[in-house]
């Protein structure tokens, strides 16, 4: 396991903030990818906390990477999608891995960072054949705080948030009562308490740790509106990317990065630009609640 040195020194002094690394390899393309990159760490900065962002590089874990590591990220064709089950997999094997919601949530916790932000995480799939994503099981055994904006609008939202109730996750509305669909503010489903500010988020997360609970915490913020895709807007193209996926028979780890870009390429990368959009907003989010943390 490694960490850069001022994540390092951070450690106990300067709140910290987990970056995942799938967005970057599997989830945007060049060179959106690497802007974003860089721009997430810069907003964490900014609001005053250490951005780590998370990857494996020739089977190490690490949590901080420097410019041409980014860069590295964003340009390579060998680097693997790491959820949990891939892990011991890549370490054994010296390999290169982006990591999802599930694994940057493991290998943050094990280095002690308690914050995350992401865009969206997965959740239950729509459809027939049965995917859950495996940082939906995450969220219920570790305890780090993500900050995203809602599941991905191509999961199946209420399957989602039931799977989340049944295992014991809380989900917050940050500023809202709603669940938001990634693309869009609203869905028509309810959050578990709406807070509107980073010391709520606090107070809630200290409670959950006087409790014992070694669960996750899921904090939704909805996209900004200058940036917001109405629902109805997308969903004929997410449709329609679920119905291409399901004749070329994607599946697996695939579907994801694969419903994402397209439905990028139908909405003439207007998807793409929301997602760029939530996914700077909820760095910032994230931390303002690392420094409320901090503070007693
Ligand atoms: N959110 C985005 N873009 C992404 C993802 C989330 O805006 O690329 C990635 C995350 O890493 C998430 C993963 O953990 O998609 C989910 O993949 P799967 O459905 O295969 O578990
Ligand atoms: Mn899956």
């Amino acid at each position: 396991m490694s960490v850069r040195p001022q994540v390092q020194s951070a450690e106990g002094a300067l709140p910290r903030v987990a970056l995942e690394s799938t967005v970057i390899a599997h989830g945007l393309p060049y060179p959106h990818n690497l802007r974003l990159a860089r721009r997430l760490e810069a907003h964490v900065r900014e609001h005053g906390a250490e951005p780590a962002t998370i990857a494996i590089l020739h089977g190490e874990l690490r949590a901080g990477l420097t410019d041409s590591e980014l860069h590295y990220l964003a340009t390579a064709t060998t680097v693997r999608k790491v959820s949990r089950r891939d892990l011991p997999i890549v370490v054994a094997q010296k390999l290169d891995g982006a990591t999802t919601v599930a694994s940057t949530m493991f290998i943050a916790h094990r280095f002690g960072i308690e914050v995350f932000a992401t865009g969206g995480i997965g959740g239950v799939h729509r459809g027939t054949v049965f995917d859950v994503s495996a940082d939906l099981p995450e969220l219920a055994q570790t305890p780090v705080t993500v900050v995203c904006a809602g599941a991905k609008a191509i999961l199946d939202l209420p399957a989602t948030l039931e799977w989340l109730e049944t295992h014991g996750v809380t989900v917050l509305g940050y500023g809202t009562d709603q669940f938001p669909a990634f693309y869009s503010r609203e869905s028509g489903l309810t959050v578990d308490a709406r807070v509107d500010s980073p010391a709520e988020v606090a107070a809630i997360v200290r409670a959950k740790r006087q409790l014992g609970m070694t669960s996750g915490l899921l904090v939704c913020v909805p996209v900004p509106a200058a940036a917001e895709l109405p629902a109805q807007a997308v969903e004929p193209f997410i449709q329609q990317a679920l119905s291409e996926a399901d004749q070329r028979g994607i599946r697996g780890k695939a579907i994801t990065p694969f419903l994402l870009a397209r439905v990028s390429e139908l909405t003439g990368e207007a998807s793409l630009r929301t997602n760029l959009a939530l996914l700077e907003n909820n760095a910032r989010v994230a931390a303002q609640i690392a420094v409320a943390l901090t503070e007693r």
